[in-house]
């Protein structure tokens, strides 16, 4: 299939740059599994030496099946590199993250590494920002954090499990919920805006590391 294709071209790429003994971010998702599985190959044929910080409790697992040894980012807080997927990407590299639910996790390994490696498919790739931003919000405080998402215009809805009834717990233990706010014009204004509501944990929009992002749209020929 061509976008499977897609992604572990550019997952392939991403793996490609990693250089010997340094610490990589692992993100959360199908196309960064891809660039894991091409890790876990060069560790087995190379003999790379690297060490991973994971995303999620998935990707943890993948690490070890694919023989990706893990620190933490108390042993690293500064990471030479964190690959990672995407759902939506501007020209302009800002984009929107969380399909997964893992975009808590996700933001703070990004922004604690020194370059930032976005692995897409073209599918991924919009002149606007205009998906429902996901947005971890605290249990305990939903009601309030979703009046104030009204407020700046959102549309919050809570997202429910599939094989779990009621909602879905991040791995951090909180609910998500995603926020459409149709086209987003200015979508670092709109970053910040949310995370100012208290109570929310973090959101989706990644829009203020686009310095040291580089993207890498994935090849299915
Ligand atoms: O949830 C996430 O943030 C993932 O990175 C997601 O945005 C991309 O997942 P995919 O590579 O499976 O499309």
């Amino acid at each position: 299939d061509l976008v499977a294709q897609a992604k572990k071209n550019a997952g392939h790429r991403a793996a490609d740059m990693v250089k010997d003994g340094i610490i990589v971010g692992l993100g959360t998702g199908s196309t960064v599994f891809f660039a894991m599985e091409r890790l876990g190959e060069r560790i087995k044929t190379e003999g790379l030496s690297i060490l991973g910080v994971p995303t999620s409790h998935q990707t943890a697992m993948r690490a070890e099946e694919y023989g990706i040894p893990l620190t933490t980012l108390s042993l690293h807080p500064v990471l030479d590199i964190a690959i990672d997927g995407a759902d939506q990407v501007t020209p302009s590299k800002q984009m929107i993250k969380g399909r997964g639910a893992a975009h808590l996790r996700e933001k703070i390994v990004a922004d604690a590494a020194k370059q930032f490696v976005v692995v897409i498919d073209s599918a991924k790739e919009v002149p606007v920002l205009d998906a429902a931003v996901p947005i971890e919000i605290l249990p305990f405080a939903y009601g309030s954090v979703c009046k104030k998402l009204v407020e700046l215009g959102g549309e919050p809805v809570m997202r429910n499990g599939v094989k779990k009834d009621g909602p879905v717990i991040s791995d951090n233990g909180n609910y998500i919920f995603d926020c459409a706010f149709g086209k987003v014009d200015d979508p670092a204004l709109l970053e910040s805006a949310i995370n100012s509501i208290p109570g929310v944990l973090e959101n989706g929009v990644f829009a203020k590391m686009t310095e040291k992002t580089i993207v890498i749209v994935g090849k299915s020929a």
